[in-house]
């Protein structure tokens, strides 16, 4: 038996199998978009809840004060500039001109992020939509400075979280906290509505230690283009624009990137994963040792209460 095909086997139990030796593809989704339970009382108005379900995303504006996003625009400097974080294995640098990309795990490592990521105005939402208590899974501090930040090319989250997490079924989303002007030309993010209805099935196969190498540039893992297109031209491409203090809430499942930034304004963004606690992750779904705990929370398993 030809050895992708052994490998493609070692995971027979696997709802969404990728990177494991069978021809890329898109499948169906096997799991409910929003979770929540019509009878408790929602923080999101019906149609609200309508567009998440079908276009896979919300932007919410204004959602926290200005006083508030001062302290938090103070606090990323602080960590951007704190000698002690620049060499820790949370930050990574952007490739070639060493300028702070991201640092991971802000919720653990700052106080200001650590009460941002448990506000009931971000966890009410995710534990309605999840139907579950949660828990962090990643955070993040994405900088994407001027003149230099690089693009993410486009991607679901998912597809790495279960195949390199072991996060078992799309039970999470992410929550993004602009914290500086999230224009068209900076970079922001993009989206490709209704593409987390289906999951897309990548090629090749995870590599020793991957997280070095698709923390700066994802290029394993990545849909292939003739299935980007089909769903370009189903759903359209959005670029969520955003003033600084407001929350884009996207799908754990749904397609996105963003380009490089070479405007003076930096695109700068706090992310938290929410993950249902039923969704805990468990061994990745790839012949690869499980990642490090500042990219995937897997020791601290705890609900926010
Ligand atoms: O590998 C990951 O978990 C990270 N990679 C990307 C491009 N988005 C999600 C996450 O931050
Ligand atoms: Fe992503």
């Amino acid at each position: 038996m030809k050895q992708s095909a052994i490998r493609a086997n070692e995971f027979t139990d696997d709802p969404y199998p990728s990177r494991n030796g069978i021809p890329p593809a898109i499948i169906e989704r096997k799991d409910p978009v929003v979770y929540g339970a019509n009878s408790t009382a929602s923080p999101l108005t019906q149609t609200q809840l309508e567009q998440y379900r079908e276009q896979g995303f919300l932007v919410l504006e204004n959602l926290f004060r200005d006083n508030e996003i001062a302290a938090l625009q103070q606090e990323m400097v602080k960590l951007r500039t704190d000698p002690q974080l620049h060499n820790a294995e949370e930050t990574i640098t952007e490739a070639g001109n060493g300028e702070v990309r991201t640092i991971f795990r802000v919720h653990a490592l700052s106080g200001v992020f650590s009460k941002l990521s448990a506000d009931e105005r971000l966890t009410g939402i995710a534990r309605y939509l999840l139907d579950d208590q949660v828990y962090i899974h990643q955070s993040r501090l994405n900088y994407k400075p001027g003149f230099r930040g690089k693009e993410f090319y486009w991607h679901s989250d998912f597809e790495t979280w279960h195949v390199e997490d072991g996060m078992p079924r799309m039970r999470a989303l992410s929550m993004l906290i602009t914290l500086t002007e999230n224009y068209a030309c900076n970079g922001s993010l993009m989206l490709i509505p209704q593409s987390h209805h289906q999951y897309v099935v990548c090629d090749g196969e995870t590599p020793e230690n991957h997280f070095k190498a698709s923390l700066k540039k994802q290029e394993i893992g990545t849909p292939e283009d003739k299935f980007l297109e089909q769903l370009v031209n189903r759903g359209g491409i959005i670029t969520a624009t955003a003033k600084p203090g407001s929350v884009i809430l996207f799908d754990c499942n749904l397609i996105h990137g963003s380009n490089s930034n070479i405007t003076p304004h930096p695109r700068s963004n706090v992310f938290f994963v929410y993950n249902a606690i039923s969704n805990a992750v468990t061994e990745p779904f790839c012949n690869r040792p499980p990642r490090p705990e500042y990219i995937c929370t897997r020791r601290n398993i705890r609900p926010i209460d």
